[in-house]
């Protein structure tokens, strides 16, 4: 699929702010693939499609997940988990987009998981590096990201994790497993 149709398709998911955040997580996912030698088609895809889902109903969300046996665990956590294992089928079902790996993209961008896969781990990275994003701390993963995927990568999970934390949220255990991961991947 072309950029502009899937850009186009997307487009009417979200909301002009959304969108924004989408086209900024597309073009940093582009460059990531390229400096990390990632499918760059790929990544400018599960970049576009990444939060398709982020504005679906919560009741027809959880809906799916209980249709779709998909870990159900995930409804005792907090319902902004939810838009990334949802979107991975609604862009299967709705968009017709069939590779694997662009749909793990997708249906990992939130919480992401252990041994993640390159383009996995470009569209987290993207997600939270964006030009748009101004939480604390992304500009040192910004310049991470420059000289070491996983280095990144392990500060903005650190920086999420802490955030949660601070907030007395619970913590999905895929997004333990994938600090677990990748702490261990870099020593
Ligand atoms: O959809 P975006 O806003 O672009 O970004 P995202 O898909 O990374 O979602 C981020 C949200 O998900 C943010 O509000 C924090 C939340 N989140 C991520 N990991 C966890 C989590 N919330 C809980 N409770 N537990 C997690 O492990
Ligand atoms: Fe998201
Ligand atoms: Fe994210
Ligand atoms: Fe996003």
């Amino acid at each position: 699929m072309e950029r502009q149709e899937a850009l186009t398709i997307v487009k009417k998911q979200l909301t002009e702010h959304r969108y924004q955040h989408t086209i900024g997580v597309m073009e940093t996912a582009i460059k990531l693939a390229e400096q990390y030698g990632a499918d760059v088609k790929k990544a400018e895809l599960a970049a576009i499609f990444h939060d398709y889902a982020k504005y679906r109903p919560k009741e027809e969300m959880k809906r799916i997940i209980l249709e779709q046996n998909m870990p159900n665990d995930l409804l005792s956590y907090n319902a902004e988990l939810w838009h990334a294992p949802v979107g991975a089928y609604l862009v299967k079902t709705e968009v017709g987009i069939e590779d694997e790996d662009i749909l793990n993209a997708i249906r990992y961008h939130t919480s992401g998981r252990a041994n993640m896969t390159l383009l996995e781990k470009i569209i987290y990275l993207a997600d939270y590096i964006e030009p748009g994003r101004i939480f604390p701390g992304v500009d040192e993963v910004r310049d991470l990201a420059k000289h070491d995927l996983n280095k990144a990568l392990t500060k903005a999970l650190q920086n999420t994790i802490q955030f949660l934390l601070k907030k007395d949220q619970p913590i999905y255990p895929d997004t333990i497993h994938t600090y677990n991961s990748l702490i261990m991947e870099v020593k």
